[in-house]
């Protein structure tokens, strides 16, 4: 029964009956295959139409290609359209590819680019919206429900996995902690403390919490634990038992970008934990060749490209999103009609992701390239210790430099490890080299 309760502004006020359901959003989420497409190129006629008047990148790409807005007949019209990549988004730097004027733009999010400027999107008052839905969506693709006590570890701030998945936890209608990243023994104690039942981090901070843990000495099935949505980052199946073994939970992957609006773009439901559920009223999903840009038919392996169909700040056109997937057309046990991609397995594209934290090589050259003394020759080791990823960067510098005192050297490498910590967010070793002592490369690096 709905609770009365004073209202301070307008004299009385009625909750909002919320009815707890594993699916969120049944009648989209549900939607028949033929009233999906219906939807979807009704969805795509307006934004193509949109794109064309407002922003002058697409007009100019579409009057390129010779289409005009209403060529787009079918959902097939689509593919007559050039994609987008995140070079358009860095030639376009910070705001060109916004489609309303940026009075209209309630939020700037950013990821990083392949140079030292970042990725930047906006959101309209109802791209939020449209996004908190997305993540309840998500959310309650995970179990979790109205009652639970969400513990945030995805960083809050320009990324956005934190804020992305705390407007999604309200609108559930959960009690969200917004913890945000770090200072692991203060989690663990406040998850102890609080009482969480779902935790939101990525899959490598999960296995972390669950070591501390351990050196802790503490059991986690003394915690209220019981699932977990983990992202932001490529991950197995083996890693999956692993956390589910160690933090003695449910762990279901989900998926997004920034580009596309941050997480809930696709999400694995608790029931089957088999593939990702894209939210495909939102946002049209296609595999292409990543050599040829060929459209390839569902079941193949290929590059994930997305459009969105209802975003207003920052529509994106066939987006490529370099992440290597598999779309699964075959009805999923949990009722959604959603098409579901397969984990990403990989990327097309030399971007590592460090701690959650998207990282490319060009942008720590960038960094060592304005430093004096730096030869352009380096060396990024990635690795992982336990659970937390690790880098090295090392770089060849000058025969004058080698030859300074060992703390000339120690102030130089802090210098570089400060600026890069600075351009990226993560902090990582640096080890200065002798000349001539990397290996050069024989071909593509
Ligand atoms: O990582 C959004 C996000 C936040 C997703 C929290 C899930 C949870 P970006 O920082 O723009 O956005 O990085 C996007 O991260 O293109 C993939 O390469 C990778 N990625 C994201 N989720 C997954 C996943 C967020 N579940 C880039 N598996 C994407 C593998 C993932 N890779």
């Amino acid at each position: 029964m709905p609770a009365e309760c004073p209202d301070l502004w307008s004299g009385s006020f009625t909750f909002k009956e919320v009815r707890v359901e594993m699916i969120w959003d049944e009648e989209f989420e549900t939607l028949p295959r033929e009233a999906l497409e219906a939807l979807q190129l009704k969805r795509l006629k307006s934004l193509v139409e949109r794109v064309y008047t407002d922003v002058p990148f697409y007009r100019k790409q579409m009057d390129g290609a010779g289409i005009k807005p209403g060529d787009i007949k079918g959902l097939d019209g689509l593919g007559n359209l050039p994609f987008t990549t995140k070079d358009d988004l860095r030639d376009n730097y910070p705001f060109g590819l916004f489609a309303v004027p940026l009075e209209r733009v309630l939020r700037i999010h950013a990821s990083s680019g392949t140079t030292g400027k970042p990725t930047v999107v906006g959101y309209t008052r109802r791209d939020i919206d449209t996004w908190a839905e997305l993540m309840a969506r998500t959310l309650a693709c995970g179990g979790t429900t109205q009652g639970d006590i969400v513990h945030n570890s995805y960083g809050y701030g320009l990324f956005t996995g934190g804020l992305g998945a705390h407007y999604g936890a309200e609108k559930l209608g959960t009690t969200i902690i917004p913890i945000s990243g770090g200072n692991t023994k203060r989690q663990i104690m406040i998850m102890q403390d609080f009482g969480s039942t779902v935790l939101l981090c990525t899959p490598s901070y999960a296995l972390n919490l669950a070591e501390v843990m351990s050196e802790m000495g503490m059991d986690p099935s003394s915690l209220k634990l019981r699932v977990g949505l983990f992202g932001a980052e490529p991950w197995s199946e083996r890693m999956r038992d692993e956390i589910e073994k160690k933090l003695r939970i449910k762990a279901v992957d989900i998926y997004g970008l920034s580009e596309i609006i941050g997480p809930g773009v696709a999400s694995e439901c608790l029931e089957a934990k088999r593939g990702l559920h894209i939210f495909e009223d939102h946002f049209i999903v296609e595999v292409i060749n990543p050599e040829t840009g060929e459209v390839l038919p569902p079941g193949e392996r290929g590059e994930l490209v997305f459009t969105t169909i209802t975003k207003e700040a920052f529509p994106v056109i066939r987006y490529r999103t370099k992440d290597i997937s598999r779309l699964i057309k075959e009805p999923c046990v949990c009722g959604r009609t959603f098409l579901r991609m397969e984990r990403v397995t990989g990327r097309s594209d030399d971007m590592l992701i460090i701690r959650g934290v998207n990282v490319f090589p060009s942008q720590i050259e960038h960094v060592l390239m304005s430093v004096e003394g730096v030869e352009p020759h380096y060396r990024i080791i990635v690795d992982r210790e336990g659970a937390l990823d690790t880098m090295e960067v090392q770089v060849e510098v000058s025969e004058e430099i080698f030859s300074d005192e060992v703390k000339e050297l120690e102030r130089l490498g802090k210098r570089i490890q400060g600026e890069i910590k600075d351009m990226l967010g993560v902090s990582c070793k640096v080890k200065l080299v002798e000349p001539r002592t990397i290996q050069r490369s024989e071909g593509k690096a």
